[in-house]
């Protein structure tokens, strides 16, 4: 028997911390050796003066949710993961979302279902808690919890989805209680709505007034009270999609006060603004609604200044398939449907990695130690996945990208492999593209999708450190 099934040989390996040349190992799945010079392979990969780096950990994605509003996903578990591996994301992490009236069980159960025979990477869930009952808090989140499904989402707007502050707190306890991630999505709902109502009633409903119904103040103020209940409760969060300045403030507040608030972003908030919704009327912008709104080229400078200053720990694509022709994508109410009718949301999951490498890496405004940091590591981290994902490093699985540099390629639709008809990112001109994605030591990508629908685990994931509470519980009244 060969010592490993696989040998990449001379690759320059990347990790958050490192940079060194050597071959890499693997034995069913794993990674069994780094060293110069092993010897005794099934199959070898030569990756001389290539860049690898850890597969990608894309830690917020939407994959056949059931929205409840008319519209629907179009990349299901098969399309979404397959889509993922061609642009270098080895696991993905959507959301099982409760809607309300439903337990939380029955919504992870049917999520299952939907994901079950057809991931092509490995893929964890997050939970979105919707309907904070005292069952879901007493017994349904700490059971779910110790199952392996540590970490959820609070929306802080949307109707259907939205928890007051009150619900926020008491949901907040369960997390520090069971060691919980907590997300948020921080948006004041009752501003929005008011601007909301303005703007339609002085008739403006086109796309780019999505943007006008939601200020960066709606988002700061937002961020801040979440940060205020964190603190409150004593408890970790993650604000998710942070868009630009206001918010990044309140985060770095918190972070220099010695909370434990973490921030993520997105490539809508360093590649498009306000104005890819759309400088006339007309329902093009609709590509580009997603909340928060892109915002302007000052933002978006705060942004990338987060990624490079550690304001930020993950960067995720948010990727939200909904097409834009078709009944049932972002035309689900109609042609001249009000952008408050819009589905929410843009897709990305092929295209993070290679756009934050291009504009980030290449062009010199982040390393590519803090690259990895922001796509995988700190992810894998964060929600109990490591150090089986985000690394490479002996006993971690074998999800591993082998860049192409120094191209030069046109960023379309056409080269993608999600069910989406458009990319918000069409016309780009990007210098580097994943060659090979290797997932658990089983090649996903080589130019050609690879590897069979089902071939993806589902991840149970531990409680994350990250996670754990400042204070022992019993300094805090019960
Ligand atoms: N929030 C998300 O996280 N994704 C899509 C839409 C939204 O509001
Ligand atoms: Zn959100
Ligand atoms: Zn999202």
């Amino acid at each position: 028997m060969q010592a490993f099934d696989l040998i990449i040989r001379n690759a320059n390996v990347v990790t958050a911390a490192d940079g060194f040349l050597c071959d890499i190992g693997v034995r069913d799945g794993r990674i069994v050796a780094l060293g110069l010079g092993l010897q005794g392979a099934a199959e070898e990969v030569d990756a001389r003066g290539r860049t690898v780096t850890p597969g990608g950990i894309d830690s917020h994605v939407h994959l056949d949710q059931p929205t409840g509003d008319g519209s629907v996903m179009a990349d299901d578990f098969e399309s979404g993961t397959r889509s993922a591996a061609c642009g270098g994301t080895t696991t993905v992490i959507p959301f099982a979302c409760q809607q309300k009236g439903q337990s939380l069980r029955a919504a992870v159960e049917d999520y299952h279902r939907r994901a079950d025979g057809r991931a092509l990477i490995d893929y964890a869930f997050h939970l979105i808690v919707t309907d904070p009952t005292e069952d879901v808090l007493c017994r349904e989140l700490p059971e779910l919890i110790a199952e392996g499904y540590t970490s959820f989402k609070i929306y802080m707007t949307y109707d259907a989805l939205k928890l007051n502050d009150r619900e926020i707190l008491e949901t907040l306890s369960v997390a520090r209680a069971e060691g919980a991630m907590v997300m948020l999505h921080a948006e004041n709902s009752d501003c929005i709505a008011w601007l909301t109502e303005r703007l339609l009633a002085a008739g403006l409903s086109a796309p780019r007034y999505h943007a006008t119904s939601r200020p960066m103040l709606v988002e700061r103020e937002a961020t801040h009270r979440a940060i205020a209940l964190a603190e409150l409760v004593d408890v970790p969060i993650l604000i998710v999609h942070v868009s630009g300045r206001e918010a990044i403030e309140q985060i770095h507040w918190a972070q220099s006060h010695g909370l434990k608030v973490y921030g993520e972003t997105c490539p809508q908030y360093l590649f498009l603004t306000a104005d890819s919704l759309g400088c006339d009327d007309s329902f093009e912008g609709a590509k580009c609604i997603c909340s928060p709104p892109p915002r302007d080229a000052g933002n978006q400078q705060v942004v990338w200044d987060g990624l490079q200053n550690g304001s930020f720990e993950v960067f995720s694509s948010d990727h939200a398939p909904f097409r834009y022709g078709g009944p049932d994508g972002k035309r689900a109410h109609g042609e001249t449907a009000p952008f408050s009718e819009v589905a929410n949301g843009i897709p990305g999951v092929e295209t993070r990695m290679a756009l934050l490498w291009s504009e980030g890496v290449r062009k010199g405004r982040i390393t590519p130690q803090a690259f990895v940091a922001l796509t995988a590591t700190n992810a894998a981290r964060l929600y109990g996945l490591y150090p089986r994902k985000g690394s490479i490093a002996i006993g971690s699985d074998a999800d591993l990208v082998i860049w192409d540099e120094d191209l030069d390629i046109e960023l379309t639709n056409e080269m993608l492999h999600h069910n989406v008809d458009y990319t918000p990112y069409e016309g780009m001109r990007l210098s580097a593209w994943p060659a090979m994605t290797f997932a658990r030591g089983e090649q996903v990508w080589d130019g050609s999708p690879l590897g069979e629908p089902g071939r993806g685990e589902f991840l149970p994931c531990a409680r994350p450190e990250p996670a754990k509470a400042r204070r022992r519980a019993s300094e805090l009244p019960e």
